[in-house]
């Protein structure tokens, strides 16, 4: 377990940017990097040292921009090279690092290698995964296609290219194309990547679907969730290329890197972020916000706060270091999934989740709007959602004949597209996010809540993420305490945070209703008041509702 005196990445918290949502300076409606430079005072004032900046390469935004079409490169909608120059250096001066989105499983199909590639005999040909048709069946049929794998999006993964007359793999979207990675040449254009990123000043990389990377197999799948899953998450092939990647560039630059690893456990998670497996620094996992869903982030079940314990325990104590988040471009805003949502416990929910976010022991990551306790979107239906994965997921439970009514009850709740609504700046004018109409529906709670209402006020939801932000900035108790999991008492969850001889008790209750801590409080015994949601400056034996008490000293 490391200890105290840590990396810089240990000590910083990070700000996840989502580029198109943040703040447009030119009124076309989609957020840019000069908006971004306009915000850097505000995210310097919340205590960020990171920024993640979600994809702003050129990019036909199949996929939001995780479709990539130029890797060295800025799409002009989110403006220039020199733009994304002058980004790093305003933010250097304020003392923040960048981090870029590094998205290597797959490009866009406009990319040019993807072009070149679909001619057999180009050079480039190999960079991608192509097989002729298994022509047990009429062509696009799965018994046409050369496997039976299922994608993340719940398409098939196979799409035929009339032009060479083979089919291609792709796990996502038909127009992100898979990069094959048996390849050593796509191995070295990664490398190059990394070098020309790293060479501009940047300080690591958030690494897409960063475990899917080799397939050992294109053998028809019989494992569940997604048949074929077994053949490329995790293997061997993929440690090995992480390895190199760290070898041959990351370990010549201090950097960090933090990666997307789907369907891990915390073992295969350990083989990823281990120190010792010089691999990645850090893994995001997603089963701690899955606690109340079914099937991956979809169709609900009930929250039990006491099994959030259980899931973040094992993740705690069974990784050497965590990256912490509640929310990001991917999932539903965090107040309306554990907090209070929208009602009388708006306000104490979102600081109770703050509290969460900052007393766990690991970076933590805070997504654009998170700090003022933005909430799910208020669509009414499909036709104001964007996001694919979302559009696509309709369209299967349509197939089993689930009715609009539940199909839209579920997909609400989980569309990505709840973090992806322009951030609230003011109750002005399309919210001070654009002058021009926003690419996506801003939501109508805007006046209500939103940075400018809560900037200069120490007891907003802002003001709350402020001082933990500050408080775990300022504690190595916070920092690199051992969390050791105290237990749960119906809608309470306590643990502790331990360094040598200092242990911090949080006790945080996931209920709008009041309640007592009873045994839980033992192991507090004579810890004073260091944070409160609610102003509590000596513990008592209740709880108020949504009420996070930190007892240290
Ligand atoms: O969260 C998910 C699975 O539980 C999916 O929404 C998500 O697609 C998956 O985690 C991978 O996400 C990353 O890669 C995708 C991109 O759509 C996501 O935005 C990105 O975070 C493909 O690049
Ligand atoms: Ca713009």
């Amino acid at each position: 377990m490391r200890q105290a005196g840590g990396k810089w990445w240990q000590e910083r918290a990070v700000y996840q940017i989502y580029p198109r949502s943040f703040q447009d300076s030119n009124g076309d409606g989609i957020g840019d990097i000069p908006g971004i430079i306009s915000r850097l005072d505000d995210i310097e004032a919340l205590g960020a040292g990171v920024i993640w900046l979600s994809p702003v390469y050129p990019s036909p935004d199949a996929d939001n921009g995780y479709d990539i079409a130029d890797y060295r490169d800025i799409d002009p909608r989110y403006g220039t090279l020199a733009d994304m120059d002058r980004l790093i250096a305003e933010a250097g001066r304020r003392g923040i690092r960048i981090i870029m989105d590094l998205v290597i499983n797959h490009t866009s199909d406009e990319h040019e290698w993807f072009r070149k590639s679909r001619d057999k005999d180009s050079p480039y040909r190999d960079y991608y995964i192509w097989r002729p048709p298994r022509g047990r069946g009429p062509r696009g049929s799965g018994r046409d296609r050369p496997n039976n794998w299922t994608g993340f999006f719940l398409e098939n993964t196979w799409t035929f290219d009339e032009k060479s007359g083979e089919y291609y793999l792709h796990l996502f979207h038909k127009k992100q194309p898979d990069l094959n990675y048996r390849n050593p040449r796509v191995i070295e254009e990664v490398k190059g990547i990394l070098r020309f990123w790293l060479d501009r000043g940047i300080a690591g990389f958030r690494c897409d679907v960063i475990n899917v990377l080799y397939k050992s197999s294109l053998a028809d799948g019989r494992q569940g969730p997604l048949p074929g899953m077994e053949f490329y998450v995790c293997q061997e092939g993929n440690h090995e290329i992480l390895r190199e990647l760290r070898r041959d560039v990351l370990d010549k630059y201090d950097c960090v890197t933090v990666g997307e690893a789907v369907m891990v456990d915390v073992e295969r998670a350990k083989l990823l972020c281990d120190e010792s497996r010089k691999e990645l620094d850090m893994i995001f996992y997603f089963e701690h916000l899955q606690v109340d869903r079914l099937v991956e982030r979809y169709i609900p079940k009930k929250f039990r706060p006491a099994r959030l314990l259980d899931v973040l325990s094992k993740w705690q104590r069974g990784l050497e270091w965590n990256a912490v988040y509640l929310e990001n471009h991917d999932q539903c805003r965090i107040v309306s999934h554990y907090g209070g949502g929208e009602g009388e416990y708006w306000e104490a929910s979102a600081k109770l989740l703050a509290a969460l976010e900052l007393t766990l022991r690991g970076t933590p990551f805070i997504y654009q709007g998170q700090e003022i306790g933005m909430t799910n979107f208020d669509f009414r239906g499909f036709g104001e959602v964007n996001d694919v994965e979302t559009l696509n997921w309709n369209r299967f439970l349509k197939r089993f004949h689930v009715p609009a009514r539940l199909r839209w009850k579920w997909l609400k709740e989980s569309s990505r597209d709840n973090a992806r609504t322009p951030v609230q700046w003011s109750a002005g004018v399309n919210t001070g996010f654009s002058a021009g109409k926003p690419w996506l529906g801003i939501n109508g709670n805007y006046t209500r809540i939103n940075y400018e209402s809560q900037r200069g006020d120490d007891n907003s939801v802002l003001g709350f993420y402020k001082k933990m932000i500050a408080l775990r900035a300022g504690s190595d108790v916070l920092k690199y305490g051992e969390f050791r999991p105290l237990g749960a008492k119906g809608s309470v969850i306590a643990y502790q945070r331990v360094l040598g001889d200092k242990a911090w008790t949080v006790l945080l209750n996931f209920s709008p209703r009041a309640a007592r801590p009873g045994p839980l409080l033992a192991g507090a015994a004579g810890g004073s008041v260091v944070a409160s949601n609610t102003g509590r400056t000596a513990m008592a034996e209740t709880l108020l509702p949504y009420e996070a008490v930190v007892l240290g000293g």
